[in-house]
């Protein structure tokens, strides 16, 4: 797409009224646009568009439509999207938009199918501590057109492959594209469709790319890419900046010198977060930021909401919130990173079995049940790693404290459900909450 500054009096067709059709339609507002039509599958969300003062339609003049804004959860064969198509509507999304009206703001967007939300927000945080102005937005939850980029000259976008294949003129600066993973083929099909929506991020990039390498398609697409400088990351091969014996290296920037001791950043253990940490540490010296600034912003990032978050340390013990361990998938990434675990999970289970962490059942020094699963998680520990069913998570963290209290060494009081919470909480979000808040009011009961 021609990089011009969007038209007033044209019309756009805004297709998708979730948080992005929303903010966009608001954005597209406040910047005079008057002519906007917009559908959306349910009617909730097309009763919000009009009270916004919307017309929301499917009989849309195509002839006339400028582009059409296109949420990342819909699909390019939905009929609409098809329609505008075939009547040489531009398709984009709101990253397409701020990047046409801002085109002086500096972006640096990051995908990958694993460990994209913590990078992101990694970045954001080490660019805001490093003292530069930076907005966080994208797949992470905040579409970009809600942010207000006055006063602020670098954006970190967190990149879905949804909205990558959707996107017409990301023209980032820099792209990182951590791993790769089959994800979202329901919508993909194809590995090959996913690979090439998620390519779209290179399309325009400016001045670098970095690529996580122990990947072999990511390593071979970075042998193809030859306009920008292109970053290796690695946690397993010694090559560009890379992992190894606690201790991040640097062969592009540092002459292979250590550069970061990662044992430094205990709320980012484990080889996956090494990895984020690599990222963000390349993107960091390719904008020209001294190791230490970046070393500074990394040891003081909070973590993100709800995945291995460090709530609070009691003597030896360290409480971590990792609601979002919904599957076994992601509680195995959290039980990989910890030792002398004291571990709460249960929920409502998914189809696949708590037999799949068995694995790490010895780092397990005592389990305490909730929820629907408790029952049949109980037959799976029994034998392997002892275990209270606590049926709540206000008897679980207090059992979990007297345990862990016992302990001679260090120990780690562990959420990380491996289900969902939809039989003692509405989302996971307030599971963590709950969680934390009655981590918080430990002291009093027991020390
Ligand atoms: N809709 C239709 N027809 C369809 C499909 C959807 O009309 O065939 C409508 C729905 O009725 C709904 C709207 O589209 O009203 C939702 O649009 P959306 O799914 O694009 O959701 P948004 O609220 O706009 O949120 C999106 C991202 N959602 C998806 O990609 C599915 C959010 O990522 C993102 O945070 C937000 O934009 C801001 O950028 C969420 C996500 O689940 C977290 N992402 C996936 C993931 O991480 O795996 C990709």
């Amino acid at each position: 797409m021609k990089k011009k500054k969007p038209e007033k009096n044209l019309l756009y067709f805004v297709l998708g009224l979730g948080r992005t059709g929303l903010a966009a339609i608001h954005w597209l507002q406040q910047q005079g646009n008057t002519s906007i039509m917009a559908w959306d599958d349910q009617p909730a969300a097309r009763a919000q568009a009009q009270s916004l003062g919307v017309q929301v339609t499917t009989q849309v003049p195509w002839s006339t439509v400028l582009a059409c804004v296109q949420s990342p959860g819909i699909s390019p064969d939905h009929p609409l999207s098809l329609k505008a198509v075939a009547a040489g509507a531009f398709i984009i999304t709101d990253f397409d938009l701020f990047n046409l009206h801002y085109p002086n703001f500096s972006t640096i967007g990051i995908t990958g199918t694993n460990g994209k939300s913590t990078t992101a927000a990694l970045m954001h945080h080490a660019l805001q501590s490093a003292g530069w102005p930076t907005l966080l937005g994208g797949n992470i939850g905040t579409p970009v057109l809600s942010l207000d980029p006055t006063n602020m000259q670098w954006g970190v976008w967190e990149l879905s492959s949804y909205q990558l294949e959707l996107s017409a003129s990301l023209d980032l600066d820099v792209a990182v594209w951590l791993n790769l993973e089959p994800d979202h083929l329901e919508r993909h099909k194809t590995m090959e469709a996913y690979k090439a929506a998620k390519s779209k991020i290179f399309q325009g990039v400016k001045w670098g790319a970095v690529l996580g390498v122990d990947d072999p398609y990511l390593n071979y697409i970075s042998k193809t890419i030859h306009d920008v400088p292109v970053i290796p990351i690695s946690v397993k091969q010694e090559v560009g900046i890379y992992s190894k014996d606690g201790w991040l290296v640097d062969t592009i920037f540092a002459n292979g010198k250590r550069v970061l001791c990662l044992d430094d950043y205990p709320r980012l253990r484990g080889e996956h977060n090494h990895q984020n940490i690599a990222a963000v540490y390349a993107v960091s010296r390719l904008l020209g930021l001294p190791v230490e600034t970046i070393a500074q912003g990394i040891a003081s990032f909070p973590g993100l909401q709800h995945r291995q978050q460090w709530v609070r340390q009691i003597g030896d013990i360290v409480f971590i919130n990792d609601s979002k361990g919904t599957n076994v998938d992601a509680t195995a990434r959290a039980l990989a990173c910890f030792d002398d675990i004291y571990w709460i999970l249960g929920g409502i289970a998914k189809t696949q079995g708590l037999e799949a962490l068995m694995e790490y059942f010895p780092k397990v020094r005592h389990a305490f049940l909730i929820g629907e699963a408790q029952e049949s998680f109980a037959k799976v520990l029994d034998g392997s790693v002892e275990y209270t069913k606590c049926g709540t998570m206000n008897v679980a963290v207090a059992e979990a404290y007297v345990h862990a209290k016992l302990a001679s060494s260090k120990a780690v009081v562990l959420l990380s459900p491996a289900c969902a919470s939809f039989d003692q909480y509405p989302n996971f979000e307030v599971r963590g909450d709950d969680f934390c808040a009655l981590v918080q009011g430990l002291e009093g009961q027991l020390s």
